[in-house]
């Protein structure tokens, strides 16, 4: 079988790599329909050969489509989605909109593809920072039980888009030219700096960035009992986040037997052999698929605990390909 696939946001960071995605992985694709916000009407984009139009949505726009990827931001998925499923449509939703509605699968594969059975037309695709530690976290919690996570990552910039990589580029030759930098995106300067502010700021003092990787490891491990805590920072790199994960698990695992538990699950790549400085960069992993993990090494503060490293693309698994590998499940398990 052939679908008629639409990408919702196609001009965007995550949208361009959606297309890219499809293509690599050949997906079924018997159409592509393109849509974008009305400053990008009339562009075309490069697929499989052909130039596609990029269109705006309207009411119609969705008839004869079997799945919609959309990754526009949480203000227009809430208009559109619920009408693309109206009309027959599967969504796979890269914004933050629907991720905590009950009637709501958050899916990682490698992780609750079998909450996909119970969808009813839109599917959530997880934060990019929780989808990648999910991915590391749950080998390790099927065998050793995961009770607590401290996380603190160090995100791309590309993470919030375009116009942010724009910035740190710009405030870079800036800044080594000795000229004033211009602060558009970041409330401060991004250029040689770390910032721990992704998101708005809530009640509680944490940002939003921080409360989804809490709240969306707890949906997709399918296990409340987790705690979690996390601190999310900004840094000046340009594609690929990283992220210092401590765990605390109810029976004792040691880092081999985690090294070897995660070589050999599914999108994971283990790099750990500091003695020969080898570990993940986000250098080494922009367009790269897996989930890399290193600098794996006991606790020795707590009985049960272990600290890793992980590192990935977040636009490619952190969204992109996410959400693809999603409708690839979707079609193999017939929950189109
Ligand atoms: C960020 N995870 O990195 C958020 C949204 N992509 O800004």
């Amino acid at each position: 079988d052939r679908y008629v696939v639409a990408v919702v946001g196609a001009t965007g960071a995550v949208g361009n790599e959606m297309i890219a995605v499809l293509e690599e992985r050949e997906f079924p694709v018997e159409k592509l329909r393109l849509f974008a916000s009305e400053k990008s009407e009339g562009k075309t984009l490069q697929f499989e050969g052909s130039e596609i139009p990029v269109e705006v949505l309207n009411e119609d726009s969705f008839k004869g489509i079997d799945i919609a990827l959309f990754s526009a931001g949480a203000e227009r998925s809430k208009i559109w989605a619920p009408i693309a499923a109206k009309s027959g449509c599967v969504v796979v939703d890269n914004s933050s909109q629907w991720r905590m509605e009950p009637d709501v699968p958050l899916v990682v594969p490698e992780v609750n593809a079998h909450d996909l059975k119970w969808h009813k037309g839109i599917i959530a695709n997880p934060n990019c920072s929780t989808i990648q530690m999910v991915v590391a976290l749950k080998p390790i919690h099927d065998v050793a039980k995961i009770k607590r996570v401290v996380v603190t990552t160090f995100q791309a910039v590309s993470g919030t888009g375009k116009k942010a990589m724009d910035e740190l580029l710009q405030q870079t030759a800036d800044l080594l030219n000795f000229r004033e930098i211009q602060k558009n995106v970041y409330p401060h300067q991004i250029a040689f700096n770390v910032l721990p502010h992704i998101d708005k700021f809530l009640e509680n003092g944490y940002t939003k960035e921080e409360m989804k990787m809490v709240n969306e490891t707890k949906k997709i491990m399918g296990d409340n009992s987790i705690k979690v805590t996390a601190t999310t920072v900004r840094v000046p790199v340009f594609r690929g986040h990283s992220e210092s994960i401590n765990i605390e698990t109810e029976k004792k695992i040691m880092p081999n037997e985690v090294r070897s538990i995660l070589s050999k699950s599914p999108g994971i790549v283990v790099l750990d052999a500091p003695e020969k400085n080898v570990y993940p960069l986000p250098i080494d992993v922009a367009g790269k698929d897996p989930v890399y993990v290193g600098r794996i090494r006991e606790d020795e503060s707590i009985d049960n605990g272990i600290n890793m490293w992980v590192v990935s693309d977040n636009l490619r698994k952190g969204a992109a390909l996410n959400a693809v590998q999603i409708a690839e499940e979707l079609i193999k398990t017939g929950n189109r």
